[in-house]
């Protein structure tokens, strides 16, 4: 029925909007099923005043359907919506593993575990300088281009002027920071690196395995997989070298030396990359 699609805005590049990916894949919907609206983040199409109409936060992913009443703009309420419409539920029937679930899903979605660290922060001249010959400077520009241009066409807008403020901080670190700022800038991304290995140890300790919240595959494993694979990936990682940690800790031992992802969540790993919904939405990391 064709008037029954659901509409998902998307991007491949986006960690969040691969929850929903994961999804689909689960639950086996073939691609007539729905159809997907990519939103290049790069270009910061995202920020586009049409879009803005769908998604007040100007984020991906968002999800449009006759069924809605408005759009679903939270990639948990997504991935439960999919959920809903067929198959065993992703949602744990179990309070105590709920409750585990939903805590995970808290602590990925974190600012503590913010992959934006990993892409776009630095810990010192060498990285900023790499970062700055990088597709993030790229990114950088077009999100800071893309705002001014907003925020001129719809001044009274509530969204283009504080958002212009909060990227123009980042855009002066990458084009006209003094090294006073840029030395405070790399201590603030030493304290947030210290801050990403307290999650992901807190996150060793909250997993249940073999999956996140136990022998079955849940809503938490969903959202697990594409953060991390998205830290690994942002961290330099060869995107086919699935299994490989080391570059991700490497980058993390520049703040904590000696700092190792722990067993748990590297056996997590090795588990849910097994699955059918893992190969299919990763065959490499991204
Ligand atoms: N809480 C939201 C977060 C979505 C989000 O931040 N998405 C990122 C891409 S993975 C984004 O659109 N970033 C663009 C921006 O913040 O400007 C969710 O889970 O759906």
């Amino acid at each position: 029925m064709a008037q029954e699609k659901f509409i998902l805005y998307s991007f491949v590049g986006s960690q969040w909007a691969n929850v929903a990916h994961l999804g689909l894949a689960e639950k086996g919907f073939k691609s007539d099923d729905y159809e997907v609206k990519e939103v290049d983040l790069v270009k910061a199409e995202n920020f586009n005043h049409e879009y803005l109409k769908i998604n007040p936060n100007g984020t991906i992913p968002s999800l449009t359907s006759p069924s809605l009443e408005r759009p679903l703009i939270e990639s948990t309420d997504i991935l439960r919506f999919l959920d809903e419409t067929r198959g065993t539920s992703l949602v744990p029937s179990d309070p105590k593993a709920k409750e585990v679930a939903q805590k995970i899903i808290d602590l990925v979605h974190s600012n503590d575990l913010t992959t934006n660290l990993i892409l776009l922060q630095a810990h010192d001249h060498e990285e900023m300088n790499a970062k700055r010959s990088s597709m993030w400077n790229d990114f950088v520009r077009a999100r800071q281009a893309k705002l001014e241009e907003g925020k001129t066409a719809h001044p009274n807008h509530p969204f283009y002027g504080p958002k212009s403020e909060e990227n123009g901080a980042l855009y002066r670190l990458y084009t006209s920071a003094s090294e006073d700022e840029l030395q405070r800038f790399y201590e603030t991304t030493h304290d947030m690196y210290r801050k990403f290995a307290t999650g992901l140890d807190k996150l060793d300790t909250l997993l249940v395995l073999p999956y996140a919240v136990g022998d079955q595959v849940t809503e938490a494993d969903f959202h697990i997989v594409p953060w991390l694979s998205h830290a690994l990936w942002g961290a330099g990682t060869e995107p086919s070298d699935v299994q490989n940690f080391g570059t991700l800790e490497a980058l993390i031992q520049k703040t904590m030396p000696g700092f190792e992802v722990k067993p748990r969540i590297k056996e997590w790993w090795s588990n849910i990359s097994k699955t059918r919904a893992f190969k299919e939405v990763y065959p490499q990391l991204h």
